[in-house]
């Protein structure tokens, strides 16, 4: 039997907003580059010995990890044609929310088209940065950071939040200002301006190896948002200062964490490994170690359809 999803596109979309309400702890998702990852991220479960099942809450359609996966790099080459592909093979087979990375999210008609086509998916979310197109990967030390003018991406905002149908989809607002180099007030005032202009959530990215500057954001936002009377959800990516805790950023005012690249990073060691382990002993029993068994794989892809859980 095939593993097909649990749920219909209307039942998902909500799931997200959903729990970002009732939450009482941070919500963590995971970034999946193909229907065999994202199964990963949807059924991944631990259990700790009070028995304590830990899982992740959606899953994460990342820019870097789709290109990547394509071996192409992450620059806004292919638009978000690519990306809604990828949705539908992850959408296929999990059920958790999914949250999509939409780059600079192209011009306003096409961000209207895209909101549209991801709602009618099941989408939860569109994250969209605040960069020009084509934009250069956050985490990329060489290659320029180009902001977008504030006003100019606010306007985006407003126009992607009136081309939405329904009431569940987030629209989340993503500032570059840290990873740009241009410090904490022009990150604010951006705040403030997405804010304004009807962004369902922040987030603030940072390429620091310290947390420092993230948690100094978070500060700055719980004053704005008590300003404006507002209770929005803020989000971070901690890839390069993945030493703080989770709820150490929860406790910070972040409600939603973003495992951005870790599958697709550790699925190229292991390949890389494997193909090295294959030339060195000019055989594949070196390589067997590096490799699931395949007994593991055929379960992960050929389960039973899940039951369908009663409301
Ligand atoms: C991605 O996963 O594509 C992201 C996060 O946008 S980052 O790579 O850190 O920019
Ligand atoms: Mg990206």
């Amino acid at each position: 039997m095939l593993p097909l999803r649990n749920n219909l596109p209307e039942q998902r979309r909500g799931l997200l907003k959903k729990l970002l309400v009732s939450a009482t702890g941070p919500l963590r998702i995971l970034e999946s580059h193909n229907g065999l990852s994202a199964l990963i991220a949807n059924d991944t479960a631990i259990s700790s010995s009070s028995g304590t099942i830990t899982s992740f809450d959606g899953i994460w359609i990342s820019g870097l990890a789709e290109t990547a996966s394509r071996g192409l790099p992450d620059i806004e080459l292919q638009g978000l044609t690519a990306r809604l592909a990828l949705c539908r093979e992850v959408a296929m087979v999990t059920d958790k929310p999914m949250v999509v990375d939409g780059d600079t999210g192209g011009t306003i008609e096409q961000l209207q088209y895209h909101i549209r086509l991801l709602e009618g998916m099941g989408i939860s979310g569109l994250i969209i940065e605040d960069k020009v197109f084509p934009k250069n990967n956050s985490l990329d030390m060489v290659k320029p950071q180009v902001l977008e003018d504030p006003d100019v991406f606010a306007r985006k905002i407003a126009a992607g939040k009136q081309a939405q149908l329904s009431e569940d989809f987030l629209l989340i607002a993503r500032i570059e200002a840290l990873i740009a180099g241009k410090g904490m007030p022009e990150a604010l005032m951006r705040a403030q301006k997405y804010l304004l202009a009807g962004a369902d959530a922040i987030v603030i990215h940072s390429r620091s190896g310290r947390p420092d500057e993230v948690l100094e954001f978070a500060r700055g936002y719980q004053e704005l948002c008590r300003a404006n009377q507002l209770d929005v959800p803020l989000v971070c990516i901690p890839t390069t200062y993945g030493s703080i805790k989770e709820e150490e950023l929860f406790e910070a005012g972040f409600k939603l964490i973003i495992y951005a690249n870790f599958l697709l990073r550790s699925a190229y060691l292991a390949m890389k490994e494997t193909a090295e382990a294959i030339l060195e002993h000019g055989r594949s029993l070196e390589a067997e170690p590096l490799c699931c068994p395949l007994p593991e794989l055929f379960k992960c892809i050929e389960p039973a359809v899940r039951a369908v859980p009663k409301n």
